[in-house]
């Protein structure tokens, strides 16, 4: 009726100022990019579920919006509902964080058709990278060298025996729609390559509702290596370096370093333009990266390129200066990256993954109210995390609750660092990973970065058997001093009993000695304070 009404502008809103950013997400990422958001003077909008009710995202954020029952499926996964309240408050861009909408083609597509900025790569860059055949394909034509194999679905277990013997046993069927590890099977003999592709393509179809399944050449023993890109809308695409992920246990990391032992100045050139390449190659936009396998000659593979901001995405930001979130945004509103190329690695950077996962109990998910919670400071400490004391960690999520990241001048400097900081860390409520952590820091393989992607879980039974070091111990009770010092009213008694407790069961009556004489020192110490 009105003339004066027009319809949202047509052309794709590639070059504007962001104002006001809706995060698509929780926890501590939802954290990082409200904290990146603040910086840059952009407003925010953090979206919650019945789970989330006043959790730290929300205060970290300018603006909140609830958008429904705890389980993702009725909150956090509904895009076309996300998509309406960033409209209706004003928001003129979404961050989608990890996880999540964040590698769903439609939603970016979605996000696009409604007028809005979408903070990460062009929709149809996901989709070339989502199928692990295209982005092959894409790799092969980019001349980036990826694993012997084929970019097209096997049709029959003869073909597949046919194309194993070409390239030789150990070969991997993987599942074109995949990642994650799913749908994936080792064949090490002919005689079990029909039953292992019938399975592959079962567990494909049951995943990702498609059954089509490739073939690989099988490497033993690599390390995970992944290459962190920027690519702006105007055609600059830079390698920013490489982080390493070898220390994972079922497909999910739980130490990440940058840069890696295994990387020299001449192979971060070579493993930047290969990732270079195949981010051009897909036409990509924003903050990407790229994954490798390593071999043991210095021969590296690309695996696949994942289209998001990534949870490690911290280290990589303390060894460069970079702030990734920060570029995620100024990339999104169409600014130009200022430099060609990054500069080499400065120091060390590792993080470990603080999760509500019992290491003593097969990483089981525990659950629970965090009732004290003491984080660590001083030098070349990061912390990111989404709990305080009063969170309620439950089974509706992933069990991340916070990264702990470190800075120092070596990689040796780095570990001792960590080491600090995971001893002045207290999470009580819930167990942690805390303690494998600490344990990991101590292991001689692991401080001599002598780790591929299979031996982390080759090595959890010893590392997890054997009884704490005793500096660990002294670690636990030195945290519940801490604690202690913070924590004067009503907590007293808690802590010198719970205070020095570890998810190991150092705890309790059958701590040692030492340790109950640590806890005693730390009531008698606030007693005295108060
Ligand atoms: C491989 C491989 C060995 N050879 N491909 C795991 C999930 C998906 N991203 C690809 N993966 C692998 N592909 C060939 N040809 C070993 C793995 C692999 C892996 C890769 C990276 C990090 C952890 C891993 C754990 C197990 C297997």
């Amino acid at each position: 009726m009105s003339a004066a009404r027009r319809s949202a502008p047509a052309a794709a809103p590639a070059t504007r100022p962001i104002r006001r950013v809706l995060i698509a997400n929780r926890g501590e990422i939802a954290v990082r990019i409200a904290r990146a958001c603040r910086e840059l003077g952009i407003e925010s909008i953090a979206v919650y579920s019945d789970a989330d009710v006043g959790a730290p995202h929300v205060r970290a954020a300018d603006h909140s919006v609830h958008i429904g029952p705890a389980p993702a499926a009725q909150s956090y996964l509904r895009g076309d509902h996300l998509i309406e309240v960033a409209k209706a408050h004003g928001a003129d861009a979404i961050h989608p964080g990890y996880g999540f909408l964040s590698e769903r083609e439609w939603f970016a597509r979605a996000v696009r058709e409604a007028g809005l900025i979408w903070i990460g790569p062009p929709a149809e860059a996901i989709a070339a990278m989502g199928s692990k055949t295209a982005a092959r394909t894409l790799a092969i034509a980019a001349g980036t060298p990826v694993v012997p194999g084929t970019t097209e679905a096997l049709r029959d277990a003869t073909q597949a025996a046919e194309l194993a013997a070409q390239f030789g046993y150990p070969v991997l069927l993987k599942a074109a729609a995949g990642g994650g590890g799913k749908g994936m099977r080792v064949v090490r003999a002919p005689g079990e390559i029909a039953s292992a592709l019938e399975s592959a393509k079962r567990e494909a179809q049951n995943a990702f509702g498609d059954d089509a399944v490739y073939i690989e050449k099988y490497i033993e023993g690599p390390r995970h290596v992944e290459i962190q890109v920027l690519a702006d809308a105007h055609g600059t695409c830079v390698a920013v370096g490489e982080r390493e992920c070898s220390i994972q246990r079922r497909h999910q990391k739980m130490i990440e370093e940058a840069p890696s032992v295994a990387v020299s100045p001449e192979l971060r050139k070579r493993m930047g333009d290969a990732a270079v390449a195949a981010a051009k190659a897909a036409g990509y936009v924003n903050a990407g990266t790229c994954e490798f396998l390593l071999d043991a000659h210095g021969d590296f593979y690309f695996l696949e390129m994942n289209t998001r901001i990534q949870v490690e995405h911290p280290v990589t930001e303390l060894v460069t200066g970079l702030d990734l979130v920060q570029w995620q945004l100024r990339i999104a509103a169409g600014e130009k990256l200022p430099f060609a190329e990054a500069p080499e690695p400065r120091g060390w950077a590792i993080e470990c993954r603080i999760t509500s996962e019992d290491p003593a109990h097969g990483f089981l998910p525990s659950t629970g109210r965090i009732t004290a919670l003491h984080l660590p400071s001083g030098p070349g400490i990061r912390w990111d995390g989404g709990i305080e004391v009063g969170t309620t960690v439950g089974l509706s999520y992933d069990p991340m609750l916070a990264k702990l990241i470190v800075h120092a001048p070596t990689r040796e400097a780095a570990i001792a660092r960590m080491r600090r900081a995971l001893q002045e860390l207290v999470i009580e409520g819930v167990e942690t990973s805390c303690e494998f952590h600490l344990r990991m820091m101590d292991d001689p393989e692991y401080r001599r970065s002598a780790v591929d992607i299979q031996w982390l879980e080759a090595k959890l039974p010893a590392l997890l058997g054997a009884a704490p070091p005793e500096e660990t111990i002294r670690a636990a009770a030195v945290g519940a001093v801490l604690l202690a010092e913070r924590d004067r009213e009503g907590r007293v008694r808690q802590v010198a009993n719970g205070g020095a407790r570890t998810s190991l069961g150092v705890a309790g009556s059958d701590a040692p000695s030492e340790l109950r004489g640590w806890a005693r020192l730390a009531r008698d110490e606030s007693l005295r304070r108060r």
